[in-house]
C-alpha cells in the first residue's frame, strides 16, 4: 500500500469565466495535494490510504464520500474538530495563474498531532509514504509531528517520496528550505524543480540549459543526501488555455526528458499531483524509467482537461494512458 499524509480540502470554484467577487454560486470539488495523489493512484489500481482528520459533520461526510468513491482506504482518517479546510478558486485570466484564497486556519487537520497513531501500526503493510510540503506548512506542531513520522517510516524500511509543492501563501522560502534540508536525508524520491533548489535551498547552479541545471541539482542531492530518484515538470504558458509541459525523471544517475507536450487547459490545479501519481505508479509497479515518465506525463496532462483537483480516471482512459502520450493535445 502507498500511504499519504495530508489535509483534505474542499474547493469552492467560481463558474468558468466568472470572478469570485461577483459569483452568486460556487462549485464544489474535493482536493488537497496528498488526497489527489492517493485518488490518482487508487484509480490506477494501487492500494492507497491517507492519514488525515476531517470534521464529524456533513461537510466532512461530503469529503469522505469523494475519497471513498475513489477507493482510497479511510482507516486512518480521523473525525475530530468541526471545520474542513476550504479554498476558494477562480480561473486565471490572460497569463495569470488561477486565484486561490485559503480558508483553512484551525481546520480539523490542525488536530493531526492529537490523533496520533503508532508508527508500527501506521506503516504496517505500507511500501511507500508520500508527503508534500503543504502538509509541513500547516503549522509547527503538524510539521514536527509529520517530520517525525517520516523519520519513523524510514526506520521501518518504507520508501519515502516527498513533493516540495511550495505554496508561498502558507510559508516563507526560508521556513520551507529549513524543513526540506532537515528531511532530505530521509527522502528516497524527491519531486522538486529547478526553482525549489534555487529559492528554498539557495543552491547556486551553473549558467546552463534547464535540463543540465536540473541534472546538476539532482546529482548534488544524490551525492549529499543519497536520494534515489527525482522528478519534475517544466511548464511553458503560451496563453491561459494553451500550455506546454516537459517532464524529467532522474533515476540511477540518468536524467530522462520527455517530449514536450502541447495541450489545451481547462483546469490546471492538481496537474502536478497527477504527474506525481503517474510516476509513483511506475515506481510501484517496477515499470521501465521511460514508461514511468510517460505515465507521469499522461496522468499529469490529462488532469488539465477536466474540472476538479483530481479527475476520476476511467478504465478506458487508463488504456489510452498506457500508450505513448501524443505530443500535440490541442483540440
Ligand atoms: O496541488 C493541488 C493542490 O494545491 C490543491 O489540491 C489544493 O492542497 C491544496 C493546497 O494546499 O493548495
Amino acid at each position: 500500500m502507498i500511504l499519504t499524509i495530508g489535509e483534505v480540502l474542499m474547493r469552492l470554484s467560481a463558474d468558468e469565466g466568472s470572478a469570485l467577487a461577483e459569483s452568486d454560486k460556487l462549485n464544489i470539488h474535493i482536493g488537497g495535494a496528498e488526497v489527489n495523489v492517493a485518488k490518482g493512484l487508487s484509480q490506477m489500481g494501487v492500494k492507497t490510504g491517507i492519514y488525515s482528520v476531517v470534521p464529524d459533520n456533513d461537510i466532512g461526510a461530503r469529503a469522505l464520500r469523494d475519497i471513498r468513491s475513489a477507493g482510497v482506504e479511510e482507516k486512518w482518517i480521523f473525525k475530530d474538530g468541526d471545520r474542513l479546510g476550504l479554498y476558494f478558486h477562480e480561473e486565471g485570466f490572460s497569463l495569470k495563474p488561477p486565484v486561490v484564497i485559503y480558508d483553512r486556519k484551525d481546520s480539523s487537520f490542525y488536530r493531526l498531532p492529537e490523533n496520533k497513531v503508532k508508527p508500527k501500526e501506521l506503516f504496517e503493510g505500507v511500501s511507500a509514504l508520500h508527503v508534500t510540503g503543504i502538509t509541513l506548512a500547516i503549522n509547527t506542531e503538524v510539521r514536527e509531528y509529520v517530520k517525525w513520522l517520516i523519520r519513523q517510516a524510514k526506520d521501518e524500511g518504507v520508501f519515502v517520496s516527498f513533493d516540495m509543492n511550495y505554496r508561498s501563501k502558507l510559508w516563507s522560502p526560508s521556513e520551507a528550505g529549513a524543513a526540506l534540508k532537515e528531511l532530505l536525508p530521509y527522502i528516497d524520491f524527491l519531486f522538486a524543480g529547478e526553482k525549489d533548489f534555487r529559492l528554498l535551498l539557495q543552491w547556486d547552479a551553473p549558467d546552463l540549459e534547464h535540463k543540465e541545471v536540473l541534472a546538476y541539482y539532482y546529482e548534488k542531492a544524490k551525492r549529499e543526501f543519497n536520494i534515489k530518484g527525482a522528478a519534475s515538470t517544466n511548464r511553458i504558458i503560451h496563453d491561459q488555455n494553451h500550455h506546454s509541459l516537459t517532464g524529467y525523471l532522474f533515476y540511477e544517475s540518468q536524467l530522462m526528458e520527455s517530449s514536450k507536450i502541447d495541450f489545451q487547459v481547462k483546469d490546471r490545479i492538481g496537474g502536478g499531483d497527477g504527474f506525481a501519481s503517474g510516476i509513483l505508479y511506475g515506481l510501484h509497479n517496477g515499470l521501465a524509467p521511460e514508461e514511468t515518465l510517460n505515465r507521469g506525463m499522461a496522468v499529469g496532462v490529462y488532469q488539465h482537461f477536466f474540472k476538479g483537483d483530481q479527475i476520476n480516471i476511467s478504465e478506458n482512459m487508463i488504456q489510452t494512458l498506457s500508450n505513448p502520450v501524443p505530443q500535440d493535445l490541442l483540440r
